[in-house]
């Protein structure tokens, strides 16, 4: 049978690693057991997010702020799949979060206000951003219910993309990332620079609290995980994580989330810290090593 760890660990056996993230969750199949992952939804103190797989790699999330049943979702490129689960999960779908303008992250906008039939705010950070009605910069806060969301502008991968941090009270933070953060990964730089992206992962997503739970725009976490292991091939923690990985891509489950002090670990973008991810750069500064290890992903297979 084909097995995916001997592709991306070939030669190697390796305990898997399981951790125990979460209050409750569950899967739903999606009918058909494509290339792409069966929806997850994770319950937390006071808030839910459900991981709506979309496109071919693409996550949008529905978050549910448990005590109003006042929700919001994330980058909804297929707004159809959205309304199923708002029917499903029985909530108030009232807003809209936008990571960015791509038209895989916000292209779906338009049609799922019109569908709506409540009145729908559009959160994001550019004019470029179709149906926008709510323009958010850093620090920038709302509420969905009785669920905090605060903006983190994070430009780099797009000049106007937000980051959003969800708050409870009595549970561990959420944020969104988007194209600025994957897990063992980062976005391409298509309209920014390597030390803004410093900015973002190393001042701002970096010093969020490392229990921060980690939701990205991409499942990539493998391909991710191969280059990471090309730039440390000695680190362990990445080892593990592929291991983990595969055993979830082959059940068809999604990757995310993980956390901020997981991806200290295994990101080589969160970790140009280290000197060993900038001798492999054969870099002694921080971001001349973020320069070249983005470049030298742009050309990896
Ligand atoms: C893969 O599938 O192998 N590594 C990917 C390649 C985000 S989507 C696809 C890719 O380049 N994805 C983009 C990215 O930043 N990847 C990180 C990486 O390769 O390490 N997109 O859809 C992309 O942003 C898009 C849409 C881009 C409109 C430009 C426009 Br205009
Ligand atoms: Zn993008």
């Amino acid at each position: 049978m084909f097995n995916l760890a001997s592709k991306y660990l070939p030669g190697r056996v390796v305990q898997g690693l399981s951790a125990v993230y979460f209050k409750g969750l569950s899967f739903y199949n999606n009918g058909l057991r494509n290339s792409h992952s069966s929806s997850a939804e994770y319950k937390f103190e006071g808030m839910g997010v459900t991981v709506l797989p979309a496109l071919s790699d693409n996550y949008m999330y529905l978050i549910v702020d448990e005590n109003t049943r006042q929700a919001a979702v994330v980058d909804p490129v297929e707004p159809d799949k959205v309304l199923q689960a708002v029917e499903r999960e029985n909530v108030n779908l009232t807003k809209i979060l936008t990571t960015h303008h791509h038209w895989d992250h916000a292209g779906g906008n338009q049609e799922l206000v019109k569908k709506s039939k409540n009145t729908i705010q559009v959160f994001g950070g550019d004019d470029r951003i179709g149906a926008l009605t709510n323009k958010v910069q850093d620090g920038d806060s709302f509420n969905i219910g009785d669920t905090k969301v605060e903006c983190i502008y994070t430009p780099c991968h797009t000049s106007g993309h937000i980051c959003y941090l969800v708050k409870t009270p009595c549970q561990d933070p959420v944020v969104f990332t988007g194209d600025t953060l994957f897990i063992a990964g980062c976005g391409r730089f298509f309209e920014g620079t390597a030390e803004q992206m410093c900015v973002c992962l190393l001042d701002k997503l970096g010093n969020l609290p490392g229990n921060t739970r980690v939701f990205c725009g991409h499942e990539y976490t493998l391909q991710n995980l191969k280059f990471a292991k090309h730039v440390e091939p000695n680190n362990q923690e990445i080892m593990k994580k592929i291991q983990w990985a595969c055993d979830k891509r082959e059940k068809g489950e999604p990757t995310v989330p993980s956390t901020i002090s997981e991806e200290k670990l295994i990101n080589p973008f969160m970790r140009v810290r280290e000197t060993t991810v900038q001798h492999h750069a054969s870099c002694s500064d921080i971001v001349e090593t973020m320069r070249t290890i983005r470049k030298e992903k742009d050309n990896f297979k």
